[in-house]
């Protein structure tokens, strides 16, 4: 080695540690990918594939910062080059939130529309900005499988003359298996509470108020209008998925809480889908009437999008305040970590099983999936006319159990529960282990131990990591010879 080698090594190592610590490199997590914060910039998060919304991103502001630093760096998100009116390439409307600061109290965000430049000038702003997250698309969590055509059986009469629901023997096989320890079906259903002084919020495609399943007897409905994403849309649900949920949460005959008070927020579109922004933008305009009446209320979001830890952010916060959330685990056959709302761990979140207490093929699972319940072909009210009916399946049914479950059981008591004792609740009641086939493991790879410098002395090993196994599976745990309804 000569001296000149010497010479420039020592002063290129210092050189390359001071850029190395500066510069830290972006990784990928599922679909995505994030760049950690380093000296200059703030943290982003973005999406290697579709999921995210284009040119979209939720901004997360400090904690502390003078509230006129923060006015005027909002204020200054409404011109260019953050402000970027056709920047979107999506087909979306303009999301009212855009360029609104959402003051959740724990945490700020604002929505921004902005292409490169501003987004780097976003990044630059250590001084105001916390976090950046790419906006993403959120859908109903029902799954994507075919219905069986089924008929109402001659032989059972309705109970109800004016409801008769299309059904095979399966159909009501959830209500009847959730008050019940086991799986051998009695026929049976009933729970200790109506839900009738609970809200129940439900964060969908909207809902169709003129079904049968919501109508009291003097002909109201027991369907209120919330809040939409869009001022330009009604109230009703064109997709059907919002409805059926409702009908499963508090349809009066396919219901779990069957006079409970459902209150339509709509945050999908007539295709079933929407964005993570416009639910958040949903829930801050819900949560704080809630939380002022003091009435007991649950946040329905069977929904379904990439993780967005802003998603996760928000329901962590109105969690933390009292607001009771429930959520699907997702429907990718995979781990929920990867999915928003159902990584959350705030949310009480649900994974779906199937007739014979097997994991739905469909159903998420790991270690954030709080509870089960039936979730495949499901029979509950269907959109456009008041007797429609149809079946479903999906983590989004599953959850419309537990909600159902949850509402009885808050209508039970004469105060309002915080989420915690709602979620000790479930899972007290709950019975361990019914669903055996629910993956142990995951991440499983061949992976090469090497003791020396030769290949001869490496171990070549299958290695998965594990995840919990305990499933505990929803019990309302009344029992009591109340017929399910044939
Ligand atoms: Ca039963
Ligand atoms: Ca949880």
């Amino acid at each position: 080695m000569t001296l000149g080698t010497v010479a420039r090594i020592s002063i290129l190592l210092p050189l390359y540690i001071l850029i190395y610590a500066v510069i830290a490199e972006p990784y990928v997590e599922g679909d995505r990918r994030i760049f950690p914060a380093d000296a200059t910039n703030v943290e982003l998060h973005t999406y290697t594939g579709d999921s995210g919304v284009p040119d979209t991103y939720i901004v997360k502001l400090k904690q502390g910062v003078d509230p006129q630093t923060t006015s005027t760096f909002v204020e200054n998100l409404k011109s260019e080059p953050y402000s970027v009116t056709n920047g979107r390439s999506s087909a979306f409307e303009n999301d009212p939130s855009v360029g609104v600061m959402m003051d959740f109290g724990d945490t700020k965000m604002v929505v921004v529309e902005t292409q490169e430049e501003g987004l780097r000038l976003l990044r630059g702003r250590v001084d105001v900005v916390e976090a950046i997250y790419q906006d993403s698309i959120v859908t109903t969590a029902q799954a994507p499988v075919c219905y069986v055509p089924c008929e109402c059986p001659a032989a059972e009469e309705p109970v109800d003359n004016n409801v008769c629901p299309p059904k095979t023997a399966a159909t009501d096989w959830g209500l009847d298996r959730i008050n019940q320890p086991n799986g051998q079906l009695d026929g049976k259903f009933n729970v200790m509470g109506t839900g009738s002084d609970v809200n129940v919020y439900i964060f969908d495609s909207g809902i169709y108020a003129e079904h049968q399943e919501f109508s009291n007897s003097d002909g109201s409905t027991r369907v209120s209008e919330g809040f939409k994403a869009l001022d330009s849309w009604n109230f009703t649900d064109i997709y059907g998925h919002g409805t059926h949920v409702a009908g499963i949460i508090g349809g009066k005959t396919v219901g779990v809480a069957k006079n409970v008070n459902l209150i339509n927020v709509k945050i999908l579109n007539d295709a079933g889908s929407g964005q993570v922004s416009w639910a958040i933008w949903a829930m801050y305009e819900a949560a704080f009437p809630i939380l002022a009446s003091g009435q007991k209320s649950i946040m329905v979001l069977a929904l379904q999008s990439s993780r967005n830890d802003a998603f996760n952010d928000v329901i962590q916060t109105f969690t933390n305040y009292g607001v009771t959330i429930i959520t699907g685990s997702g429907n990718n056959n995979g781990l929920s970590f990867y999915q928003s709302p159902g990584s959350s761990e705030a949310a009480i979140t649900v994974g779906a099983s199937a007739a014979g207490d097997t994991k739905a093929i469909y159903s998420n699972y790991g270690p954030e999936v709080d509870i089960w319940a039936p979730g495949t072909d499901i029979l509950s009210s269907a959109t456009g006319s008041p007797d429609a009916y149809d079946q479903g399946s999906g983590t989004s049914v599953a959850a419309a159990f537990v909600a159902g479950a949850a509402a009885a059981y808050m209508s039970s008591l004469d105060y309002r529960p915080a989420p915690a004792e709602v979620a000790a609740y479930l899972i007290q009641q709950a019975t361990d282990n019914v669903i055996t086939d629910s993956p142990t493991q995951h991440n499983c790879r061949w992976e090469a131990t090497c003791y020396g410098a030769h290949f001869w002395s490496c171990r070549i090993q299958w290695v998965c990591d594990s995840i919990s196994t305990t499933t505990r599976f929803l019990h309302v745990g009344c029992n009591s010879d109340a017929t399910v309804k044939k």
